[in-house]
């Protein structure tokens, strides 16, 4: 039986949609199943979704839905679009799937069992929207979370606790015996450095809300939702069920994931596993962050681009070159839509489809069939080597992940290709009956490089690569046909329209329309001019606030009581949905003082304080250094 290989993406929670983010992790995880099964491996590739914990509860209850309905409506979408992609995956795993639950039930008890789980109470904050516990050393003064920004929220709750500090010692030295445990090495060092000053305790169940799964001991109690998405990995491929399938396949041979969640995948499933008593994966990659033409993908900014659209525009194999080809895969990277359709126009239509084009096109007016080698010349052997050595690397590169590299290299082949047509001019040769021999040489090399190219690519641009030999009228999918001269002669060949058709990009319309738009927002919104006396009319004061407290039964507004110098007084902000009160106490911020005094709320607000907003995110405005509460700003 063949050797197995076993590869994952993250599960993808399921209350945003499906962007080019996720699509990028989909997409890797796609490339590399697609090629260790050419390579001959007994291949599983398991994606999934996300489902249970609070952010999901919270917005089906925002819908006034069924939570289970609609996590079974949303989980659809992702299961959609990854057959539009052509995603090859083998299972998707849902965390609300029977199996699953029963899965990380026998695995908590394991661990209680065990003796690595034990009863206490937690306080300290929570991201609703990461789902992540976090300490007061890992957070700032605005109580915000590192990772996505958005408010945290204070938690005091019975909990049960795993013992991850005892586990410190062990991974360090798993880190030390296995140096490429986790990549990229500098994403390792990062998790070495965690290791070193000692991991604690982290907290493990929920039982504010009920939306997961039950701890089979204290059914009062849910799993922490990350605990319950770790353990897909195993649940999909068998895990207390099928041993067979799942010792065929466990360990995982790389978790691709992204690098915010490295800690959650390095850290804590790698103990978890050792506290179970089973083998850790082989390794977990953790790869950058995409940003759409330069900013942060979010779905306030409008950017949030829905992949179907790239792939209605471009077609799915220039999106996927793209992405592998620009994006050097483990460091961020950036989407932008001019540099695809430059990848387009320069890579897929000038470079390989004029190498098809020119190649198949020659062949079906010189010769009925693809014709023979009959006679060796000047720059075969530099063909001969080079596709050779392309495909030496080819394998190196792909089974290192390093996608860019392998595009690079078969690039190179392609470019060559261009170059010897130019250099044995075969439009000569056709001209002179003496030479037919040497021509069909020249044009059997040609298109040995080409299917060569063709079946290198095929686990990346699948549509582009069986469109190519089929206009050949050759066999792949096996390794084993890679090599110099193993293109079969005498069938006949299709020329066919070019594989990809340039994009002329003074006519073409963009898919991504964010920058343009936000331009034309900018405009409209845009205020008509003032006078300095316009802005002399407004007295804009440094107050210091004193104290700070959340007005009842609002989530948005704290009323705070400001030093102004001469004076104190009291104003009512919106600002509660991004600050604790307490972390407001100290700051001195601008205030218009000339404001007239309204109620919000039932409360005087007397002046209004000063913030910038981006999007969802709002920080009040503060003085460069300290200055006497009530200065003046000019
Ligand atoms: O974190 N660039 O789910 P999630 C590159 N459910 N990759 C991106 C990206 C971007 N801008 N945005 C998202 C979760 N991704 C958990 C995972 S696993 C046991 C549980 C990709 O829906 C990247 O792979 O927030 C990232 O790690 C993942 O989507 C996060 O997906």
């Amino acid at each position: 039986m063949s050797k197995a290989f076993y590869v994952t993406t993250p599960i993808y929670y399921i209350n945003s949609d499906p962007h080019v983010g996720s699509a990028y992790t989909t997409i890797v995880a796609d490339s590399v199943a697609r090629y260790k099964r050419m390579m001959g491996y007994d291949t599983f590739f398991l994606t999934g979704t996300d489902e249970h914990g609070q952010h999901v509860l919270r917005a089906a209850q925002k819908a006034k839905r069924d939570v289970k309905e609609f996590a079974d409506e949303l989980a659809e979408r992702f299961v959609k679009l990854w057959k539009e992609l052509g995603i090859s995956n083998d299972a998707f795993v849902r965390t609300t799937d029977d199996y699953h639950v029963k899965a990380v039930q026998g695995f908590f008890q394991k661990m209680y069992d065990k003796g690595d789980i034990y009863l206490g109470k937690y306080e300290g904050w929570y991201c609703v929207n990461c789902e992540t516990f976090w300490t007061e050393k890992d957070i700032g003064e605005g109580k915000l979370c590192p990772t996505c920004l958005r408010p945290l929220e204070h938690v005091e709750e019975e909990n049960y606790f795993f013992r991850l500090s005892k586990y410190t010692e062990p991974l360090l030295d798993h880190f030390k015996k296995h140096p490429d445990f986790v990549e990229p090495a500098f994403r390792r060092n990062e998790m070495m450095k965690i290791l070193e000053s000692g991991l604690e305790d982290i907290s493990v169940s929920r039982t504010s809300f009920d939306w997961g799964i039950p701890i089979p001991f204290d059914l009062k109690h849910v799993v922490y939702v990350w605990f319950d998405a770790l353990i897909n990995y195993v649940s999909a491929i068998g895990y207390g069920r099928d041993d067979e399938m799942f010792n065929r396949y466990w360990p995982a041979d790389v978790h691709f994931i992204g690098k915010e969640i490295n800690r959650f995948h390095s850290l804590i499933w790698p103990a978890m596993l050792m506290s179970v008593g089973l083998p850790l994966p082989k390794k977990i990659f953790a790869h950058g962050w995409l940003t759409v033409n330069g900013e942060k993908i979010s779905k306030s900014k409008g950017n949030a681009v829905d992949p179907r659209a790239l792939i209605n525009a471009y077609g799915i194999d220039a999106v996927k070159y793209y992405l592998l080809r620009d994006i050097q895969f483990g460091n961020d990277g950036d989407f932008s839509e001019d540099n695809l359709i430059t990848r387009i126009n320069a890579d897929l239509a000038n470079d390989l489809g004029n190498l098809v084009h020119r190649t198949l096109s020659m062949i079906s007016q010189n010769f009925e069939f693809l014709p023979k080698p009959m006679e060796d010349g000047k720059y075969d052997d530099k063909l001969k080597g080079l596709t050779e050595k392309t495909i030496k690397e080819y394998f190196e590169y792909m089974d290192n992940f390093k996608f860019t590299q392998a595009l690079e290299g078969i690039w190179k082949l392609i470019r060559f290709g261009n170059k010897y047509i130019d250099l044995t001019e075969p439009w000569l040769l056709a001209r002179d009956v003496s030479k037919k021999n040497r021509l069909a040489t020249v044009l059997y090399n040609l298109s040995d490089a080409i299917r060569n190219v063709a079946i290198m690519l095929s686990p990346i641009l699948i549509k582009t690569s069986a469109e190519i030999m089929e206009k050949m009228n050759q066999d792949f999918n096996d390794v084993g046909n890679l090599g110099w001269h193993k293109t079969i002669s005498n069938v006949k060949i299709m020329v066919g329209d070019q594989l990809f058709p340039r994009i002329d990009v003074k006519k073409w319309k963009k898919v991504i329309k964010m920058t343009e738009e936000k331009k034309v927002e900018v405009q409209v919104t845009q205020k008509p001019q003032v006078t300095i006396e316009d802005f002399a009319r407004l007295d804009l004061r440094v107050a210091k606030i004193l104290s700070a407290e959340r007005v009842l039964k609002s989530e948005k507004l704290i009323k705070l009581e400001l030093d102004l110098g001469s004076e104190k007084r009291q104003i009512v902000a919106g600002i509660g949905k991004v600050y604790m009160p307490e972390s407001l106490i100290g700051k001195e911020i601008i205030i218009i003082f000339n404001l007239k005094a309204v109620k919000l709320m039932g409360i005087e607000s007397n002046g209004m304080l000063l913030a910038a907003k981006d999007g969802e995110k709002l920080r009040i405005l503060t003085v460069d250094g300290q200055v006497e509460p009530g200065a003046k700003i000019s």
